[in-house]
C-alpha cells in the first residue's frame, strides 16, 4: 500500500456552535477556534475536520446550506476563516471542511430560482415530482421523520424531494450542471488551502432511476428511505458521481477525504477507501449503528464494552490491507462514546473512560477525537422536550409517542440517543457556562461542567485530558510508528467478556494493547514475554512473564519481546 501524508496524522472534529464563543453572544465561531489552536496543537492532533460555517438558515444546524462559498456570520467572517487557514498551516495543522451535497437549504439561490420556475434550468437541480391522486409521489420515510416529500408552495400538484428536514431539497446528481457546480466549489475551497473534506451523507446521492413506493414498515404507513440506497442503478451512479469527485477535484490537490459511509458491503471497500479509492478515508460506524431498531431510537439497545470491541475489530480485520477505517466513539450526531458503550454504573469513572481510549486511539485506522471527548465529557439531561433542539430528536420523540409511550417514557427512551448529547458546549473550565462563553450559551451546558472540564485536567498526571495526550504521543513516536500507524493487527482473547486487547506489529517491533472494560481484575496471556511496558492508563500493570494482571478498568501497552 502506498503512504500518505495523512495517514500518521491525529484528527479532532469540531462542532463549531459549540466549541468556543469569542463575542459573547452564546455561539462558538471561527474566532473562538483560533483562540483554542495552541490548546489543539499541545493536545497533540493535527487535522481538524470543522462541521459547517457556511451561510446557512441552521435548520440542521448548518447541514443546511444556503451559500457554499460564505461564512455564516454568527461564525464569523471569510477573513477569520482565511486567518484560520493561515494559523492552522503555521502550526503544521490542517483544515478539513464538511462537504454537504446531497441536498442544500431551501434558502440558497438554486432552489429559490427552481421554485420560481420548476420547469426552468435550476428545476432540474432537485427532484420535483408530481403527486398521485393528491398523495405525494412516493411513501418514503425521512430520515428525520415524516415524509420526503413536501409540496411546492403555490403548486398543490408538485412536489420537491427532500431525504432529511424540510429545508434540505435534495440536489439532482444525474444532472451534469450539479455536479459541475459540486466540483467547482470544491475546488476553490482546495485552491484557498482546505486540506480536504468531510463527506457528508454521501451514499444518498445516486437514487434510483425511477422513484416508487416501497412496502410501509412502520405504522405511519411509510418506507424507510434507505432501502434505495440497495438499488442497482442507484449504486452504479453513486460510484460515477464519486469517482468524478475524485479524479476532479480531491486527487489533483492530493486532498485528505473522509466519507460518511452507513452501508457499504465489504466488497465495496476497496472501490471507497482502497488504493485509488474515492476517499482517503470513511468511517467506521459499525458500533455506532450495534442495537439500532428499524422501529426507531425508542426500540434502540445499549451496547455495551464487548458489543463495541467486537464491532471495531471486525472492521478493523475487514479493512486489514485494504485502506484506513476512521475510528470514532461519537461525533456531533452520536451520543457520548463513555455514555453509550461504558455501563451505566461506570460512565462516569474516569478510569473507565481512559479504558475505552486506549483501544480507540490504538486500533488500526485514523483515530478521530470529537470535541469535549479528550476532557471525558458525558451524555447530558434533558429537563423536558423543550430543552431539545434536534430535529432528529425531535422527529424520534414523536416515532416513540405514536408507539403509544407517554410523553414521559418517550423522552427517557429517545434522550440516550440524542444528537444534543454531544451538542452541548465543551467544558472547558468551572467558571460562568463552563468557560464556552461570557454571554447566555445557546444551548444550556451540562450540569456536570464543574467537575467534568478541561482546566481541572491539564497538567493533571492520571486525568483523562492527559492520558489522551499520552496515547496521541506514543501513536506519534517514530519507535512504534510503523507498529501503530501502518502495522498489522491481531486480537487476543476476543472471548474473553471484558477485555479488549490486540497486537499491533510492524518495523521490528510487537505491542500489545490490552484495556480491561470491566470493574473486576483481568488476567491477558501474552503471545510472547513483556519486554517493556510503554503506557499505562493507572499506576502499573501486575506482570508475570507471559502475562499482564490488569486491575478494574486499567489499560496498557507493552512491548513484547
Ligand atoms: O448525517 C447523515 C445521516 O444519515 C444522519 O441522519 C444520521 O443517520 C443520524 O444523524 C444519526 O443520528 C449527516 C450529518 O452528519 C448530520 O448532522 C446531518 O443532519 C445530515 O447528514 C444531513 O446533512
Amino acid at each position: 500500500m502506498e503512504r500518505k501524508w495523512w495517514q500518521d496524522k491525529v484528527c479532532y472534529q469540531i462542532w463549531p456552535k459549540s466549541f468556543q464563543d469569542s463575542n459573547g453572544d452564546g455561539v462558538g465561531d471561527i474566532p473562538g477556534i483560533l483562540r483554542r489552536l495552541d490548546y489543539l496543537k499541545e493536545l497533540g492532533v493535527d487535522i481538524l475536520w470543522l462541521s459547517p460555517v457556511y451561510k446557512s438558515p441552521l435548520a440542521d444546524e448548518g447541514y443546511d446550506i444556503a451559500d457554499y462559498r460564505d461564512i455564516d456570520p454568527r461564525f464569523g467572517t471569510m477573513e477569520d476563516m482565511e486567518r484560520l487557514l493561515a494559523e492552522t498551516k503555521r502550526r503544521g495543522m490542517y483544515v478539513v471542511m464538511d462537504l454537504v451535497v446531497n441536498h442544500c437549504s431551501d434558502e440558497h439561490p438554486w432552489f429559490q430560482q427552481a421554485l420560481a420556475d420548476p420547469e426552468g434550468p435550476y428545476g432540474k437541480y432537485f427532484y420535483f415530482r408530481k403527486g398521485k391522486n393528491g398523495a405525494p409521489p412516493t411513501n418514503w420515510r425521512s430520515y428525520f421523520g415524516g415524509s420526503v416529500w413536501s409540496p411546492v408552495p403555490g403548486r398543490d400538484d408538485l412536489y420537491y424531494l427532500h431525504l432529511f428536514c424540510q429545508k434540505q431539497p435534495d440536489l439532482d446528481w444525474e444532472n451534469p450542471a450539479v455536479r459541475r457546480e459540486v466540483v467547482e466549489m470544491v475546488n476553490w475551497w482546495l485552491d484557498k488551502g482546505v486540506a480536504g473534506f468531510r463527506v457528508d451523507a454521501i451514499v444518498n446521492i445516486g437514487k434510483p432511476a425511477v422513484l416508487e413506493d416501497y412496502a410501509p414498515d412502520r405504522p405511519d404507513g411509510l418506507a424507510d428511505c434507505r432501502k434505495m440506497l440497495a438499488d442497482p442503478v442507484a449504486r452504479r451512479r453513486l460510484h460515477g458521481y464519486l469517482a468524478q469527485l475524485r479524479d476532479e477535484a480531491f486527487a489533483p490537490h492530493n486532498a485528505f477525504t473522509v466519507g460518511e459511509v452507513f452501508d457499504t458491503d465489504p466488497a465495496e471497500l476497496q472501490l471507497f477507501i482502497g488504493q485509488n479509492g474515492f476517499f482517503s478515508s470513511m468511517f467506521d460506524f459499525a458500533a455506532a449503528c450495534w442495537g439500532g431498531s428499524p422501529k426507531g431510537w425508542y426500540d434502540a439497545k445499549k451496547p455495551g464494552p464487548d458489543n463495541y470491541r467486537d464491532c471495531a475489530f471486525a472492521s478493523a480485520r475487514a479493512a486489514d490491507g485494504v485502506g484506513f477505517l476512521s475510528n470514532i466513539i461519537e461525533n456531533h450526531d452520536e451520543p457520548r462514546g463513555v455514555s453509550r458503550y461504558l455501563p451505566e454504573e461506570a460512565s462516569g469513572d474516569p478510569r473507565a473512560k481512559k479504558a475505552l481510549a486506549a483501544v480507540q486511539m490504538l486500533l488500526p485506522g485514523l483515530p478521530f477525537l470529537y470535541q469535549g471527548q479528550e476532557a471525558g465529557m458525558t451524555n447530558t439531561v434533558f429537563p423536558s422536550i423543550d430543552a431539545v433542539d434536534d430535529v432528529n430528536t425531535r422527529g424520534e420523540y414523536a416515532a416513540a409517542l405514536a408507539a403509544g409511550f407517554s410523553p414521559d417514557e418517550a423522552l427517557a427512551r429517545v434522550a440516550r440517543w440524542s444528537r444534543d448529547n454531544a451538542r452541548t458546549p465543551v467544558q472547558w473550565t468551572a467558571d460562568h457556562a463552563a468557560g464556552f462563553t461570557t454571554g447566555t450559551p445557546w444551548m444550556a451546558v451540562n450540569p456536570n461542567y464543574t467537575q467534568v472540564n478541561v482546566a481541572a485536567q491539564q497538567g493533571v498526571e492520571g486525568s483523562v485530558l492527559e492520558f489522551y495526550k499520552s496515547l496521541i504521543r506514543l501513536r506519534k513516536n517514530d519507535k512504534y510508528k510503523e507498529a501503530l500507524v501502518w502495522g498489522g493487527f491481531e486480537p487476543l482473547h476476543q472471548d474473553q467478556s471484558g477485555l479488549a486487547a490486540f497486537v499491533r506489529a510492524g518495523g521490528g517491533r510487537t505491542l500489545a494493547v490490552a484495556s480491561n472494560l470491566s470493574g473486576e481484575p483481568q488476567r491477558v496471556d501474552l503471545p510472547g514475554t513483556t519486554k517493556e511496558v510503554l503506557l499505562c492508563s493507572d499506576g502499573a500493570p501486575g506482570l508475570t512473564d507471559d502475562a499482564l494482571i490488569l486491575a478494574p478498568w486499567q489499560a496498557a501497552v507493552v512491548e513484547l519481546a
